[in-house]
């Protein structure tokens, strides 16, 4: 190992070590991870991606509160999940049921690490490790 690499090592430690800190208070945590049962309703170990749509359908129906069919902002407020905070893609500050089952399907897809068509709880743990570690 040259001089110049075990300086940048040291530096990435001294960095990193605040950083860690950060992210172990509850209070810097973006949002409240789903129960993983919650989603698997048929407890299986796995979700499918009908499992994922059906979460996806009750998630919207109960933070629709006043039931048009889209969510605003104060409906958004209320996701203590923060689940559709990236699905408004034509940037309308509404939530469309489309753009919310979009935004799941993706959900889905990046948590399927190995793309065998369902999430295990590894799969799932691990993906909500790497959400919470931002
Ligand atoms: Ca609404
Ligand atoms: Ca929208
Ligand atoms: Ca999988």
């Amino acid at each position: 190992m040259t001089k110049g690499r075990i300086v940048l090592l040291a530096l990435f430690f001294i960095f990193s070590v605040p950083v860690n800190v950060y992210a172990q208070q509850p209070a810097a945590r973006p949002a409240v991870t789903p129960v993983f049962s919650d989603i698997d309703s048929d407890r299986s170990g796995f979700i499918s991606s009908e499992e994922m749509k059906s979460y996806q359908e009750n998630r919207f129906n109960q933070l629709d509160k006043d039931k048009n069919g889209e969510l605003n902002s104060d409906e958004l407020g209320s996701d203590s999940t923060k689940m559709h905070q990236a699905a408004d893609k034509d940037n309308d500050n509404k939530v469309s049921r489309s753009e919310s089952d979009s935004q799941f399907k993706e959900y889905f897809q990046q948590m399927d690490k190995d793309k065998d068509g369902q999430v295990s709880e590894a799969e799932y743990t691990d993906y909500w490790k790497i959400i919470h570690r931002f």
